[in-house]
């Protein structure tokens, strides 16, 4: 069991597994179970601390995707925290082993303060077990006036093959289609073989399931203040256009399941605390 800091990132190992964290952004960018890579990141992706990270788990606040107006209608799309450094604040806990980063706007750019001129900390938990790893995003609202906010992890799991996915758990969910432009209930498996990007609100189950030839493959539960999930695939067009986003036929080993509070702005008064979490098991 190891903790190793370096300028860029942070890496925890347990046994066979280990999860690297990217300052930039805490951003995990690996977690491998068994010494198998659990997560897709392009190989094109951008780790330098210019731009998001295209892979792992790139944290998406204060806004998810753009705002057309209110307080978050001049930030850039997904928010400041994917595209900033944080502090790395140390271990926490020997088990879990788990790590802790923050950031708040001493760690901003001139731009992003005054696109989104608030009093905040935010402060990220990483637990890394022999077969698991959780995630837990704290707000602090420290100004003296409310602020709304939304929160998402933007996992992306590696796959073998997309056409062998299904996804489970997100029936009579509430569907927001952005490919279709339609809203619906969420359907009891969902498959992909096409662009997916939909928002699957008011989650009724704790646990989504990612089965591969019907087989569980990964297990995500929704442990606190996440109802709503994002469906996400690029597929042969969308993946053709982002520059960062290669192999161009990657989207054949990519799905991302995005556990966050989206559908709502979430709101919060000076002095208060929101926090969410999710589990990850990976079964393959
Ligand atoms: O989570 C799905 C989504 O909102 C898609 O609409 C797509 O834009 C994806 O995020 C990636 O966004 P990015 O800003 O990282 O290119």
């Amino acid at each position: 069991m190891s903790v190793t800091d370096n300028e860029q990132e942070v890496i925890l190992t347990v046994g066979n597994s280990s999860v690297s964290i990217l300052k930039y952004g805490a951003t995990v960018t690996s977690w491998k179970k068994d010494a198998k890579e659990q997560l897709f990141l392009s190989e094109k992706a951008v780790l330098d601390g210019s731009k998001a990270v295209r892979g792992g788990i790139p944290l998406v606040f204060p806004v998810f995707g753009k705002a057309n107006e209110g307080p978050c209608s001049q930030l850039p799309q997904h928010g400041f925290a994917r595209n900033h450094a944080w502090e790395f604040l140390g271990k926490t806990t020997e088990s879990p082993l788990t790590v802790q980063f923050g950031l708040g706007p001493e760690n901003l750019s001139q731009q992003a303060k005054d696109a989104w001129n608030y009093d905040f900390t935010l402060l990220y938990s990483v637990s890394l077990t022999d077969d698991g790893l959780t995630t837990r995003l704290e707000v602090e609202n420290t100004d003296d006036k409310p602020f709304e906010f939304n929160v998402l992890f933007h996992t992306y799991f590696k796959i073998d093959d997309i056409s062998k996915v299904s996804v489970e758990g997100l029936e009579n969910a509430d569907v927001n289609d952005k490919v279709s432009v339609s809203n619906y209930k969420g359907e009891q498996s969902i498959t992909i073989n096409q662009e997916v990007d939909r928002v699957y609100a008011n989650i009724k189950n704790n646990d989504v399931t990612i089965k591969s030839e019907n087989k569980p493959q990964f297990t995500v539960t929704l442990q606190e203040n996440l109802p709503d999930v994002v469906v996400w695939n690029p597929w042969i067009q969308k993946a053709e256009g982002m520059g960062d986003f290669h192999p161009k036929d990657g989207y054949k080993n990519m799905i991302c399941i995005e556990a966050g509070s989206v559908a709502k702005w979430n709101n919060i008064k000076p002095g208060e605390k929101w926090q969410a979490s999710q589990s990850f098991k990976a079964m393959l």
